[in-house]
């Protein structure tokens, strides 16, 4: 028999419940057998109490059994590295690879401002691409995608290949296996998102046909806001079926994508493609 899984969530705050207005500190998700399931929550708790953006004084987990059945597999999206100077050239790329996902580029330059000058959410931004409104149901807190992770069986090879690749750090286990399943999802055409970690300045746009695009830098060292929007298109699904997809379903990895290389923007776009003439 296959051996049981749990879905274990942690979110974090400091100044209280989110809810009653807490600062965000962390949040987080797990799938796990069961030997796992302490090991995983302690690891959880003292990612909270040990957090970069402050220590938490509220922390809520929650566990739950996850049904075999209900598990849809995918594999995990190739990753290509754009090495970048600084985050103004790195937001400069992030409008290209926008673009190459198929957003016109008013459309890209838009929802780049749109992250920049997001307010501090927990979830993410689902932006209308054509009318450029928020389409969360819940404003304060945005959408979290959740029921993730990466199959238990493939963790140690996962971590060899991004060891092989400089990249086995938590940042990208947990954005590739989020963007991954978000690219999956519903009328979804691409994803921006940068870290909220003050010292963590890599960010990444992704979409089915992109991958997982990394650049090197998003925004400054020390600032602690990050943030994501997931760009939806109307006329290619309704949006209950995608706040499904995201929200709901349960996705598992078991199957490792290839990693591309690492370009500059020049190499990859080719020479001044992007806007950035330097
Ligand atoms: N669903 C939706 N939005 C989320 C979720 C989620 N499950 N988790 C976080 N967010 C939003 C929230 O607004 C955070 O402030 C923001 O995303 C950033 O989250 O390849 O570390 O967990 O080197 O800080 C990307 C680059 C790192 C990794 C991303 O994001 C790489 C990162 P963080
Ligand atoms: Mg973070």
């Amino acid at each position: 028999m296959q051996k049981k899984l749990y879905n274990i969530k942690m979110r974090s705050a400091q100044g209280g419940n989110h809810k009653k207005g807490g600062q965000h500190i962390s949040g987080a998700e797990r799938i796990v057998p069961e030997e796992d399931i302490f090991s995983t929550v302690s690891s959880l708790l003292k990612r909270s109490l040990t957090h970069s953006k402050g220590k938490a004084d509220f922390i809520n987990i929650s566990l739950e059994e996850i049904k075999r059945e209900e598990i849809i597999y995918l594999s995990s999206l190739p990753i290509t590295t754009l090495e970048v100077r600084n985050y103004k050239e790195g937001r400069a790329g992030a409008i290209q690879c926008l673009h190459t996902a198929g957003l016109s580029l008013p459309q890209a330059r838009a929802i780049l401002n749109l992250l920049a000058e997001a307010p501090s959410l927990r979830g993410a931004m689902l932006i209308d691409i054509h009318t450029l409104k928020r389409l969360e149901p819940d404003l304060q807190r945005g959408v979290r995608a959740t029921g993730m992770d990466w199959a238990p069986e493939i963790y140690p090879r996962l971590e060899a290949f991004l060891e092989k690749e400089g990249l086995n750090n938590i940042h990208v286990r947990e954005a590739l296996a989020l963007a991954s399943k978000v690219a999956r999802a519903p009328g979804i055409v691409a994803e921006i998102c940068w870290s909220d970690d003050p010292e963590y300045t890599a960010g990444y746009v992704a979409s089915p046909s992109l991958g997982y695009m990394r650049l090197t830098h998003l925004k400054p060292a020390g600032v602690a806001k990050g943030g994501r929007i997931f760009c939806f298109d109307p006329c290619q699904a309704n949006l209950q079926q995608c706040l499904h997809w995201l929200e709901e379903q349960i996705t598992v990895i078991n199957e490792i994508g290839p990693c591309k290389g690492i370009f500059s923007l020049n190499n990859y776009f080719g020479e001044n493609k992007y806007g950035v003439n330097r």
